[in-house]
C-alpha cells in the first residue's frame, strides 16, 4: 500500500497510512494485555498497550478508554439542530440517540456561545478534556454551525480534544475538514451493513436534494457510512462506531456489523441497547419494539469482542452532557449562568490538575495489580457485582444516592468492567423509597453483590433477601481492588462450604426517560 502524507501541514508529524492502518488492523480495541483479559477498551490500559500516538489520543478520552472515564469528563455543545435522515427510534423532539439519551436539550447554542460556555466548562471542570459536538441532530448535516465551533475553540483552548458523532450520510464529504480542525475522534453509528435489515431502522434519507426511501435509503446509508470510515481510518483518526441493538431487527445482524467495521479499522465498537418506551413518540416507542435485557446486551458485546473490544460504558448521553460520564453537571451551566460568570481559563492550572488525576489514575492501577494476585488458581468461577461510586475509580457513593451502579465481572482474570445500570434514586428527601428498590434490585439481579459506601438497614435486609450481598467494608478505597479481595473470600466461601455458589438470573435496562438530569423536563 502506498504511502501518502494526509491532513498534515508544514512542521506537523507525517501520518504514514501504511503504518497506520497496519496497525488499526493489528489493535483489538485497547487494553489487550489487561490482566482482565480482552478488557472494555482501556480497561487498565498504559502506554504499554498501545503505540504511543494512539495512547496519547486516547488516555485522557473518557468515551475512548474505560479506564480514563472514572477521572475525565467530557463536555457536549448543542449547536446541530438538523438532521438529514430519519431513524425509527429518533423522534425530532428529542436528542440524536446516536449519542444521546432520550430528552430535550435545554437550548441550542450558536458557535460563539458554545465557545463561551467550553471555557466556563474548561474553567471550572479542570478534568474537562474533550469537547464533542453529538448533535441534537447530525453536527455533519449543520457543518457550518459544527466547524465553526471546533475552529473558535481550538484557538481559545487548544488542549481539549474535540469530538465529533454522526450518522455517517454526510462524512466522505466532511474527512479533509475533520483533520484540517484535528478533530481526532469520531463516532459513526452503524445499525447495519445490510439494506434488507436498514430497511427496518431507516425510512428515509435525504440525498443530492431529495428525500430518498425504502431499501435504497439503507444502500446509501450504508455505503456513505462504510466509505467514510475507510477515509477516516486512511488519515489516522479514531473511529468508534456505535451501533443501537435492536431485539428482533437487527440484533443478530451487529456481528456483521462488527466485523465489517473492524476490517475497516475501526478503533472501538459500541453496542448500547435500544431505548423504547410509547411517551418518547418514536416509531419503535409506539409499536412496542422492546430494548434489550441486560444479558442479552453483554451476551452480545461478548459475541463481538472476540473480533474487536467493544466499548461497554456508554451513558447513551443527552446533545448538552456536561461532566463524568455518569453524571450530568449541565444544569450548572446555562447560557444564563456562563454569562453572568467570571471566566478564566488557567491552562497552567488545568494541566496540574489533570497530573494529579494520573497519579491517582496509577496507584488505582497498582492497588489492583497487587490484589490480582493468587487469582489465577480459581477456575472456571465467575459472578458480577455492582458497584456505587462517583468517580475517580473508588466506592465513595451512597447505596441512596446512586442514580446508576457499575457492574463489574470477576473471574480467573481479575476484575472488567462489563456496563452500568441505571436506577431510580432510593432515598428520596431522606427516605427510603420502596418502589425504588424494586427497580434497583431488578436492574442488579445478575448481581452478587453491590458495593457501597454506606446503607440503611431496611435496603440492606431487601437486597440480602434478594440474593444480593450489600458490600461497605470497602468504603473509599479503590473499585477494582476491594472487588478482587472480596471475591477471593467469596472464592473461600464456596471452597469450605460455608456457602453454595449459585448463578443468577437476567437483568433489566432501564427503558424509561432517565429522570436523574435537571435539564429534562419539558
Ligand atoms: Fe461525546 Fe461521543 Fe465524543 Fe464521547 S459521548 S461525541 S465519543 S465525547 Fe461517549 Fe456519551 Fe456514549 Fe457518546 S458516553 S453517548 S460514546
Ligand atoms: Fe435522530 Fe440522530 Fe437518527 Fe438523525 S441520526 S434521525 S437526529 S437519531
Amino acid at each position: 500500500m502506498a504511502s501518502s502524507v494526509l491532513g498534515s501541514t508544514a512542521g506537523e508529524p507525517v501520518v504514514d497510512i501504511a503504518d497506520v492502518m497496519q496497525k488499526m488492523a493489528e489493535h483489538k480495541g485497547c487494553g489487550t494485555s489487561s490482566e482482565g483479559g480482552k478488557a472494555s477498551c482501556g480497561s487498565s490500559a498504559g502506554p504499554a498497550d498501545m503505540p504511543p500516538e494512539i495512547w496519547e489520543k486516547v488516555k485522557n478520552h473518557p468515551c475512548y478508554s474505560e479506564e480514563a472515564h472514572h477521572h475525565y469528563a467530557r463536555m457536549h455543545v448543542a449547536v446541530a439542530p438538523a438532521c438529514n435522515i430519519q431513524c425509527n427510534y429518533c423522534n425530532r423532539k428529542y436528542d440524536c440517540a446516536n449519542e444521546s439519551r432520550p430528552g430535550v436539550v435545554s437550548e441550542r447554542l450558536s458557535p460563539e456561545q458554545a465557545a463561551r460556555k467550553v471555557l466556563a466548562v474548561a474553567s471550572t471542570i479542570p478534568q474537562m478534556t474533550v469537547l464533542g459536538i453529538a448533535g441534537p441532530g447530525d453536527p455533519l448535516a449543520n457543518p457550518r454551525k459544527t466547524f465553526e465551533t471546533f475552529r473558535l475553540i481550538s484557538e481559545v483552548a487548544p488542549d481539549i480534544k474535540l469530538c465529533l458523532s454522526t450518522n455517517g450520510l454526510a462524512l466522505p464529504d466532511w474527512v479533509d475538514e475533520i483533520a484540517k480542525y484535528k478533530v481526532d475522534h469520531v463516532t459513526i453509528t452503524i445499525n447495519m451493513v445490510d439494506p434488507e435489515v436498514g430497511q427496518h431502522i431507516y425510512p428515509w434519507v435525504f440525498w443530492n436534494h431529495q428525500r430518498v426511501e425504502g431499501i435504497e435509503a439503507s444502500r446509501i446509508l450504508m455505503e456513505r457510512q462504510l466509505k467514510g470510515l475507510e477515509m477516516l481510518t486512511e488519515r489516522g483518526i479514531l473511529a468508534k462506531i456505535n451501533s443501537v441493538m435492536i431485539p428482533g431487527v437487527n440484533d443478530m445482524h451487529l456481528v456483521e456489523v462488527n466485523k465489517a467495521v473492524k476490517a475497516r479499522g475501526a478503533f472501538l465498537h459500541n453496542i448500547m441497547p435500544l431505548i423504547s418506551a410509547p411517551e418518547h413518540g418514536t416509531v419503535f416507542g409506539l409499536n412496542g419494539q422492546r430494548g434489550p435485557s441486560a444479558q442479552e446486551l453483554k451476551a452480545l458485546q461478548d459475541a463481538c469482542e472476540g473480533d474487536m473490544n467493544m466499548m461497554r460504558h456508554c451513558r447513551q448521553c443527552r446533545a448538552d452532557a456536561v461532566g463524568l460520564l455518569g453524571e450530568d453537571r449541565s444544569a450548572e451551566f446555562t447560557t444564563d449562568k456562563i454569562m453572568a460568570m467570571d471566566v478564566q481559563y488557567d491552562a497552567e492550572g488545568r494541566k496540574a490538575y489533570q497530573e494529579a488525576v494520573e497519579a491517582e489514575r496509577q496507584a488505582k492501577v497498582a492497588a489492583k495489580a497487587d490484589e490480582i494476585a493468587g487469582l489465577d488458581a480459581v477456575g472456571e468461577i465467575s459472578v458480577l457485582v455492582a458497584v456505587a461510586t462517583k468517580g475517580h475509580g473508588v466506592i465513595n457513593e451512597h447505596f441512596g444516592h446512586a442514580k446508576e451502579f457499575q457492574v463489574y465481572e470477576l473471574s480467573a482474570k481479575g476484575a472488567k468492567f462489563v456496563g452500568h445500570r441505571r436506577v431510580d434514586l432510593y432515598c428520596q428527601g431522606g427516605f427510603g423509597e420502596e418502589d425504588a428498590l424494586d427497580t434497583i434490585t431488578r436492574a442488579i439481579n445478575d448481581c452478587h453483590a453491590v458495593f457501597v459506601a454506606k446503607i440503611g438497614g431496611c435496603p440492606r435486609a431487601d437486597l440480602e433477601k434478594a440474593g444480593i450481598e450489600p458490600v461497605d467494608r470497602f468504603a473509599h478505597e479503590y473499585i477494582e481492588a476491594s472487588a478482587i479481595a472480596w471475591f477471593k473470600d467469596y472464592l473461600a466461601n464456596v471452597a469450605s462450604g460455608a456457602i453454595v455458589h449459585v448463578e443468577r438470573g437476567d437483568a433489566a435496562i432501564r427503558q424509561g426517560a432517565y429522570s436523574g438530569g435537571a435539564l429534562l423536563a419539558g
